[in-house]
Formats: C-alpha cells, structure tokens, sequence
C-alpha cells in the first residue's frame, strides 16, 4: 500500500474523520461568498451534517451546474488561488472546466500513486503513461502520480504506437497506462511487428468501459509478448471529482475497485428514486469529495452505474468496493477514452442549414479502435461537394475525436417506427447497421 495507515483503516476510524470533514466542508460551502454554494446550500443546516449518515439531507450537484456556471462559478476558493485547470467534455458546446489548488494537486498525485501501487507498481519501475497529456485528466493525473511514487514516468501520451512500442521495450517499462483499447492495439501491433524484450508486469487501464473478457484477452496478449504474467487492472475516476484515482482494483482481488473514500465518499442510488440503495445493488454512482478545495462537490450525479461491497479486501485494505462500471444512466458514449455526448453531436450537424436534421451515429467496433461515423441526411437530393469535410473538421473540433462523416439525400436514413431515426448503432461486422448499400446511400 502507498498509504496504509489510510488505505487499512479501520471503518470506525474513517468514519469519525469522514464526519468531521464533511460537516467542515458543508460548513465552510454554505458560508462562503459563493453565490452557487451558498444558494445550493440554502436550506441545509450545516450544524445537522455531523456524519455520513447525513448525506441523504444534501442536494446533489450535477454537470450541468458546472455548465450553468462556467467557467470558474463553482470555485470555492477565489480562482488565483487555483495552480491548474483541466477540462471534460461538457454538455453543449463548451467544455467542463475543473480546477485544482496546490493541495488538490497533490491530493490528485497521491490517490493515482495508491492506484499504482494497488496494481502492483514500485517506486523503482519505468512507468510508461499513453493517456493524452492536455486538457483532460487523463495523461497529466497518472504523470503526477507517477512521479509521487517515485518512478520513473515516460509522457508517451497517445498515438503513434510504433514510436510507443520502441520506447515501451528501449526503456523497460514496468508498467503501461492508457485506454484498455490502447494496451490492446499495441499488443497486435507488437506481435505482428515481433518486438521483443518488453518486460511489462502490469497495466494500468480505464476512462473507458471494459469487460473480464478482454481483461482475460489483454492479459493473455501480453503475457506472450513478454514470457511472463501479466495483470490488468482498471482505474476509474471523472474529472468532476479529480480525474482518474477516485476508485482502483487491487493486483490481489480484481473484480472490485476500491474507492479512496478518505477522499471521496460515495453512495449507489436508485437512479427512479434517488434514495440509497443497499450494499449490492446496482445503481447511479453519487460522489462527494471531502478534501478538494478549489471544486468540491456535493452528492455529484456521475451517471455510472454500479453496486457497492464494504468488508476488508484480501487486499487489507478496507475502502467500500465498485463493481467495475459497465452502464450509464445517461447517452453519454465513450469513443477511444473521450466522452462524446449526442446532443453535441446534434447540436453542431444543427448548425449546417444544408442538413435536413436526421442523423445516425454509428460506433464502428470492426477494430481494436472503436471510431466514430456520423451519417447525416442533406436537404433534398444532392449532397453538397466539400460539406462532408467542413462538417468532419466541425465536430472533430467540438468532440475532440475525429469522426467519418457520410452524408445521404433526405430520407434515406432508416427511421424506427413512428417516423424518428434510430440515433446511436453498432457495426460490428460487415453488415450495415443502417441497412444502406455498402459506400453510403
Ligand atoms: O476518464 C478520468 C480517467 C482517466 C479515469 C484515465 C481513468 C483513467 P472524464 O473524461 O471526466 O475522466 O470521464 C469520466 O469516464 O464518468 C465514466 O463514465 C468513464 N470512465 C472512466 N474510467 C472508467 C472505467 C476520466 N475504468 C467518465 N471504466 C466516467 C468505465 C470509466 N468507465
């Protein structure tokens, strides 16, 4: 463990400090010069928040209050206070600004360091990290943390796998973090390649959904191209919160990850009721951080569906356990790590007076890689030349991934019954999932 004295605490003994902060930070919220936080809080009486028992008395906090107070609004430290500010993808047009004081950096290092370290890593390994480096949290959170444990961190970022392969075998990474698609494009890359010499002993993978059968694919491909065993652990966070480092699995009992809930409290909600569900049952995750300073929030709606488990982990450690994220309350779609919303993606094919306004989204999972095609139906029959490029630079600029984008004449694009087009498909093998000829309309 990183921070045993944390991590294997007893639950009493978190439980007392988790009340005691919560009550501090509803207390300092509701009384700051805020007017969101103060206005959120209007009708909480901070002197009632005592113990976690006491969440269910709180508002929860949402993305779209970030939107609505973009860009700093929900700062509750004046914003020169705040040392770094990352982004998410947002819900209309603007992305999710998250900010962070010098003490959140280093709360944000330390839970990626503990992260690392549950999957195995030492101070002394060569930490190879092919997240993005940039506005998300996805690169700069596993390089701090890195960094805080003490290895050795090489900001490969992503792309260019073959430049990443060479680096991953010249420099004898330990370990490998990036998108669970990622570890597996560079595995078939490496053996159709025949790079040798890789001595990676464990990855590190998230900020997108992924099953046990790829676990058991991922490790098994990587277990070959280095002669020995391999683990696969998965990494969860959300920008909101911290980024990734909210919850991990252990290297000894995958199949939960444990939340870092000295930091972030989280509840499981029934997502038609909004009350708690038991221990056990699937529902939205709701998180709560208690040390954050420059953006906390409060009961955050995540979106991601789950289950809590609570008991000590073969582990040792003792933080609450999420089965691993698989579902979504929301259409939010996950395309190569990025989060794509769909009403982006219609709000910017809007915005193009020769579209007619039926779309179809397609997730092309043919690859490794899963891309995105955005096919789109123009008014009347002819499809303007060039518009499919203006409209591709469009919103690959709004959504940060780079879509295939097919125009069609008007109605041409299958519609469910009732006359709507079916928004969101799958293509997985060579037939068309919109039953259109092959090459478009
Ligand atoms: O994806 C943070 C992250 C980066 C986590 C790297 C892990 C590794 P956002 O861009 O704000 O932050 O997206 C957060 O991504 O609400 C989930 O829906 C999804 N997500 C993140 N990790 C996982 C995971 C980062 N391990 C949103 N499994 C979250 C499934 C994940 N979904």
């Amino acid at each position: 463990m990183f921070r045993p004295e944390a991590e294997a605490a007893s639950e009493a003994a978190r439980r007392e400090v988790q009340g005691r902060q919560l009550h501090e930070l509803i207390h300092t919220l509701a009384r700051s010069r805020n007017a969101f936080w103060r206005e959120r809080l209007a009708d909480v009486d901070p002197e009632a928040i005592r113990s976690v028992d006491d969440l269910p008395a709180l508002p929860f906090t949402t993305k779209a209050d970030l939107r609505d107070t973009y860009p700093w609004g929900m700062l509750a430290v004046p914003r020169s206070f705040a040392v770094r500010a990352q982004a998410s993808t947002g819900l209309t047009g603007k992305p999710t600004i998250v900010a962070y004081t010098t003490r959140d950096v280093s709360t944000f290092a330390e839970v990626v360091a503990r992260s690392l370290v549950c999957a195995g890593a030492r101070p002394d390994d060569v930490l190879h990290v092919a997240f993005s480096y940039g506005l998300f949290t996805d690169g700069l959170g596993l390089h701090y943390g890195g960094e805080r444990l003490g290895a050795t961190v090489v900001p490969a970022s992503s792309g260019n796998a073959t430049l990443q392969l060479q680096l991953l075998a010249d420099l004898g990474a330990d370990g490998l973090a990036c998108t669970p698609s990622f570890a597996m494009l560079l595995a078939e890359q490496a053996r159709a390649a025949g790079v040798d010499g890789l001595a990676v002993r464990y990855l590190l993978l998230g900020a997108e959904p992924w099953s046990e059968a790829l676990r058991t694919k991922l490790e098994a491909a990587w277990r070959e191209l280095t002669g020995h065993p391999v683990i696969a652990r998965d990494i969860y966070g959300l920008s909101e919160v911290i980024g990734p480092g909210v919850a991990m699995e252990c290297a000894e009992s995958p199949g939960g990850l444990h939340v870092f809930d000295d930091h972030f409290l989280p509840e499981v909600l029934d997502p038609a009721t909004d009350r708690p569900l038991p221990e056990g049952e699937r529902g939205e995750l709701v998180l709560t951080t208690l040390t954050k300073e420059a953006l906390p929030v409060i009961r955050y709606r995540t979106g991601d569906i789950t289950a809590l488990q609570r008991g000590t982990c073969t582990c040792g450690r003792t933080h609450p356990r999420i089965e691993r994220i698989e579902g979504r309350t929301d259409d939010m779609l996950i395309v190569q790590g990025v989060n794509v919303f769909p009403r982006e993606i219609e709000s910017a094919l809007l915005e193009a007076e020769e579209l007619h306004g039926a779309y179809a989204i397609v997730l092309d999972r043919r690859e490794t890689l899963t891309t995105l095609e955005i096919h789109a139906e123009v008014t009347g029959t002819a499809v303007p030349p060039g518009l499919d490029a203006t409209l591709r630079a469009r919103l690959a600029d709004r959504l940060r991934v780079t879509p295939r984008v097919v125009l069609h004449p008007e109605g041409t694009l299958p519609r469910a019954s009732g006359g709507t087009v079916e928004r969101v498909h799958d293509r997985v093998d060579d037939t068309d999932p919109l039953g259109l000829a092959p090459g478009g309309a």
